[in-house]
């Protein structure tokens, strides 16, 4: 007996649009204006990746490479300060119109939505950062796609743990097996696969050289999926093609 797709599961960074290289300009902008002497060059960005969360980057990078400079007492609250202004740099950076969603991303959303499919958004990324990107590439009103967004402000524990899956499956009222996720980093696919969400990935540059192992599908651009019966024919028949 197999089961229906009745839910689709996106992640945000990378998989609906090609972010990273925005996100590391905007920490490198927000060091600067912080006069912080760090620079994440893409090489140094794509390692720091492994850990999820910018907050959470931040405090890894400034105790791997910095640690000299750094007062217990008052850690939290610089990386929070840190955070926001790299935050508000990457809005300003997306406001500029130039980070489109991903080859066939709004397409599968519009098919989704036109067959009354529900959707959803589990990230690390925060509530900010969504909104403009959305807003900017969905129109305003971009909730209307989806019946539940769970974000960094969602949950305490981020990706790799499936914290944020289970979250907005809780909020679908479905469980794992009924849904397919889409995510383009090894932490994404793990939280999902934890969760026990098929999951579909889409690489990027920064994520390609990840394991996928038992992916349902490793796929250069969504675009390569031809429409909603395939991922529904996909999901039914449910197995892994090796990567
Ligand atoms: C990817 C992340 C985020 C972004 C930076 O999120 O790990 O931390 O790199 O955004 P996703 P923040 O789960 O959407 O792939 O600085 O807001 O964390
Ligand atoms: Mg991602």
């Amino acid at each position: 007996m197999f089961t229906t797709l009745k839910a689709l599961i996106f992640d945000v960074d990378g998989t609906l649009a090609d972010t990273e290289s925005v996100h590391c300009a905007a920490f490198n902008l927000a060091f600067k204006e912080l006069d912080l002497d760090w620079h994440w060059n893409e090489v140094l960005y794509t390692d720091l990746l492994k850990i999820a969360g910018g907050k959470e980057r931040i405090l890894y990078f400034w105790k791997m490479h910095d640690p000299d400079h750094m007062d217990n007492s008052r850690v939290g609250e610089m990386v929070d300060h840190i955070h926001r202004a790299k935050t508000r740099h990457y809005e300003q950076l997306v406001k500029r119109g130039e980070l489109p969603l991903r080859s066939g991303v709004q397409d599968l959303i519009e098919q989704a939505y036109a067959a009354q499919l529900p959707m959803a958004i589990a990230t690390t990324t925060t509530p900010e950062n969504i909104e403009v990107l959305l807003g900017m590439n969905l129109g305003k009103d971009w909730r209307k796609y989806f019946v539940a967004v769970c974000d960094a402000s969602s949950v305490k524990i981020k990706k790799p743990a499936p914290d944020v899956y289970l979250r907005a499956l809780d909020l679908l009222g479905l469980n794992g097996a009924e849904c397919m996720a889409f995510e383009d980093s090894e932490n994404g696919f793990r939280a999902a696969a934890l969760a026990g969400i098929p999951t579909i990935i889409t690489p990027t540059k920064f994520t390609q050289h990840h394991q996928f192992d038992q992916a349902l599908r490793v796929l250069p651009q969504l675009s390569d999926v031809a429409d909603l019966a395939t991922l529904q024919d996909w999901h039914r028949n449910m197995v892994p093609v090796p990567a």
